[in-house]
């Protein structure tokens, strides 16, 4: 939310607000709620103010001068309307008619009631539900936890996934300023929250010091300071970190919720809410009401959020779809500065406005040509879209004023059922017949229809002031070469026709038909020409939109593949688990399969089985599998997810042996990681197997490690500069020679590799100075494998040096060199331990 302007408050009577501070608090309990897959890229989502939205329950609505239903003023928008969970639910199908696939809902804790002005019975400030008093407890004005669950769970049942809207930046408004005290004593938020020391006490953020201001000492200003009065909690007092997080954390362990939308998410560090995002288990997206994208992308990436909200990318689509602004100085702009997403652009939240801002259709002058552009735009382009509550309703702002210079917290929060000051119905605004209405389901098809428009890379082909025009392609995966080229107006008048280059990446080629998904009879070729030999031709009139594709092999197949069915889990490694399933079938043809672990999307795959890999050990994953078609339709989920643990966190344990070294270190790094033991390493203790040392590494998460071995004086033993890998287990390393498991006796293999003359049946032998030179002595004969070599393992003492040469049985048969001369004896001094000799006879002397 953005801080509010308003001076003028109402009573309210103590009474209320007595009762609600003595209402018996408690946090949910924990249950077995699932996720249906936390948010991502496929979802588009529909944001839902809960008190302006739906009143399905009016027996949990506000009473006396909390509530009033007529919206005739600004003064009437400040209080709660009657709008609740049940409300939502029972209006839930008029959201899936539409294809949207996620609802964003307002916070769902119960609020502060009033401001406190008059000693805490000031304005209603309770409607919008940022204002916090109990983190713990659900808004009543909503509904009961139970009922918030009842919402989950019937939004799942039709595939919509629920983000909720999470406040961990403050409180309400409950000391003045600096004061670290509670003033006014009936005037605190519900403990463990009423604790001062909890708190920043700096005071408010004055905006004229940050704004524009894009330093590390303005954002640690932010940081630490109160947004106009809400209370800032201290995310350096642990206790207070850890039970606003757990109070979070609560509501989705007990609904189950699919993803969180971080309120002022600007005024806190991006790894505290990157901590909050992994505890959560599900992606967030976070508000940062700021242009500039260098500094909303500081919070997007590892360790911070999933996602933002796109507000550069808002400002630009408002300068040029709502005022016809240059498209080269405005989305040309922004999407030049997508590198600082770091990969990411595809996880921004994109939205044309919101409850903080004006309405775009007001903002258009009333134009719902313009509206529909916008909204064509926001679900073509990178990222996915988010659209406020009542744009299929082509409304306005309440009273059609456009606020400038300020923030519209008011005016574009009119109800979705309009009432008279008495509460009686006027008009009701769920109506699916609306144009805006039937178009935005249109543009959900055509989003679920092409996974490009959901996934692909966004490039830039054609910028004007009144063109602009770019590429979604998938680059890779089971639909790769899929593109959808996305071509828009902005002009008030004629049709502008441009011949553009496609993309040197594109893989569409010369002859192909695309078709506008937007009108199926308007199709264009692709021609040969341009500077990428590739080319087409666009005509595209005042304030529209074209989306070209090739049309796909099964338009109209809306039918998902079956769910996967015989899921099994099976433990692959120290930190993998693999994850195999019994294929599922469809009316046109499965494309793949999506893996979920805990309820989030690890991975896809085109096969049956998937390797989940980076897991910690000897922790239990579930995991559940669905299913898609190239038409993006998706299976549900299997059932019940099944079950593996991994094993205890692995190790390494190395026996060395190397006589050289007085003492030995192991000098190494884990696997993943970049950082080194501190020269000369850790220090090799003697072992039991005589001449090794021996030291056991702890692999945490990892799955092996980089070693190099030194003598502690500079003398390296490091595998002639490649350095040694080991994996989780025990290993031997003997001058060089590394075996898998614990020592073994001193022994020499040796694998020799013989001319394809020799006879297939006849004997090989070994013949030495351990044997006498007996050239076909029966205990030296070798024995030939599957593979043609011929080995013998010989127990020869470490150290002392031996000669010996192959034959087959006689000093005429013994090898040579190449060309038929003599061969000098071969020589060996066995290293010690299971030591292998690879060998290859040129020639036998006889041959
Ligand atoms: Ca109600
Ligand atoms: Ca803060
Ligand atoms: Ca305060
Ligand atoms: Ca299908």
């Amino acid at each position: 939310m953005r801080p509010t302007k308003h001076i003028t408050w109402l009573l309210l009577a103590a009474l209320f607000l007595s009762v609600c501070a003595n209402v018996l608090l408690l946090p949910p309990k924990p249950a077995q709620a699932a996720s249906i897959g936390t948010i991502d890229e496929n979802d588009t989502i529909y944001q839902i103010m809960v008190d302006r939205f739906n009143d399905g329950d009016p027996t949990n609505n506000a009473t006396g001068a909390a509530i009033r239903y007529g919206e005739n003023s600004e003064e009437d928008f400040r209080y709660m309307k009657g709008g609740d969970w049940q409300g939502v639910i029972d209006k839930l199908s008029y959201i899936k008619n539409m294809g949207y696939t996620a609802i964003w809902i307002s916070p769902v804790a119960e609020p502060q009631l009033t401001s406190r002005d008059n000693n805490g019975s000031g304005k209603n400030t309770a409607y919008h539900g940022y204002n916090v008093k109990d983190p713990n407890k659900a808004n009543p004005y909503f509904g009961t936890k139970e009922k918030l669950k009842e919402l989950v769970d019937s939004a799942h049942a039709l595939g919509i996934k629920v983000i909720i809207d999470v406040v961990p930046n403050h409180v309400g408004d409950y000391m003045l300023g600096t004061q670290a005290y509670y003033d006014i004593p009936s005037l605190q938020p519900a403990a463990p929250f009423n604790n001062p020391s909890w708190y920043h006490h700096n005071g408010d953020i004055n905006w004229s010091l940050v704004d524009g201001v894009y330093t590390q000492a303005a954002q640690d200003y932010m940081e630490n300071h109160d947004l106009a009065g809400l209370d800032d909690i201290d995310f350096d007092v642990p206790a207070a970190k850890q039970a606003i997080f757990d109070s979070i954390k609560n509501w989705f362990t007990y609904t189950g919720a699919d993803g969180a939308r971080v309120d002022a998410a600007k005024l806190m560090k991006p790894t505290d809410i990157g901590a909050l995002q992994s505890y959560l288990g599900v992606n967030t997206f976070g508000e940062n009401f700021d242009g500039n994208a260098e500094f909303v992308s500081r919070w997007v990436g590892p360790n911070k959020e999933w996602g933002m909200l796109d507000f550069p990318l808002f400002f630009s689509v408002l300068n040029s779809f709502a005022y016809g602004q240059s498209f080269d100085s405005h989305l040309k702009n922004t999407f030049a500065q997508d590198s600082y997403y770091g990969g990411n652009e595809n996880h921004m939240v994109t939205f044309i406005d919101n409850h903080d801002r004006n309405r775009f259709l007001t903002e258009a002058g009333g134009s719902v040509q313009k509206l529909q552009n916008a909204l064509t735009f926001i679900f073509a382009a990178r990222g996915l879209p988010v659209v406020f509550q009542g744009t299929e309703q082509n409304k306005g702002n309440g009273n059609g004023q456009i606020i400038t210079g300020g923030i519209a917290d008011t005016w574009n929060r009119w109800s979705m059922v309009k009432r008279d000051a008495s509460g009686n119905v006027i008009q009701n605004y769920f109506n699916e017949n609306t144009d805006t209405y039937q178009y935005v389901a249109k543009l959900n098809q055509i989003r679920k229809n092409y996974e490009a428009l959901r996934k692909g890379k966004q490039r830039e082909m054609w910028s004007a002031q009144n063109l602009y025009a770019f590429s979604r392609r998938l680059d890779s995966g089971s639909q790769a070469g899929q593109e959808v080229i996305a071509v828009f107006s902005n002009a008030s008048g004629s049709t502008q026709t441009v011949t553009m280059p496609l993309r040197a990446e594109s893989s569409l080629t010369a002859g192909t038909v695309l078709t506008n998904q937007l009108n199926p009879s308007d199709t264009i070729t692709v021609q040969a020409g341009g500077i990428t030999g590739k080319q087409i031709t666009v005509s595209v009139g005042a304030n529209s939109a074209k989306l070209y594709a090739k049309a796909l092999s099964n338009p109209d197949d809306n039918v998902a593949p079956t769910v996967p069915a015989g899921v099994s889990a099976t433990v692959a490694g120290a930190t993998s688990i693999q994850v195999s399933w019994n294929p599922s079938t469809d009316n046109v043809g499965v494309a793949g399969y999506e893996v979920y672990r805990n309820g989030v999307k690890v991975g896809q795959t085109a096969s049956t089985s998937y390797t989940d890999t980076g897991l910690s050990p000897a922790t239990e994953y579930a995991y559940t599998v669905k299913a898609y078609d190239a038409a993006g339709n998706l299976s549900g989920f299997s059932a019940p997810p099944v079950l593996a643990t991994t094993p205890a966190g692995g190790s390494v344990t190395i026996y060395y042996k190397n006589t050289a070294y007085a003492n030995a270190y192991i000098h190494y790094k884990l696997d993943g990681s970049t950082t080194w033991t501190t020269l000369p390493g850790t220090a090799l203790q003697e072992s039991s197997y005589a001449g090794y040392k021996t030291a056991t590494i702890p692999l945490g998460n990892a799955s092996g490690l980089t070693a190099a071995f030194n003598n502690g004086s500079g003398a390296w033993d490091n595998n002639g500069g490649a350095d040694y890998h080991f994996d989780s287990g025990v290993w031997s390393l003997v001058n060089g020679s590394k075996t898998a498991g614990v020592p073994q006796p001193d022994s020499v293999t040796f694998k020799v590799s013989v001319p394809a003359s020799t006879p297939a049946n006849g004997p090989v032998y070994v013949s030495g100075t351990f044997n006498g030179w007996n050239p076909a002595d029966p205990a030296y004969q070798l024995t030939k494998g599957t593979d043609g070599v011929y080995t013998i393992t010989l127990s020869l003492p470490a150290g002392t040096a031996a000669s010996y040469k192959l034959t087959r049985g006689s000093w005429t048969t013994v090898e040579v060199n190449a060309n038929g001369t003599d061969l000098a004896n071969r020589t060996l001094t066995p290293s010690g331990g299971a030591q292998n000799v690879p060998i290859t006879v040129q020639r036998w002397k006889d041959q």
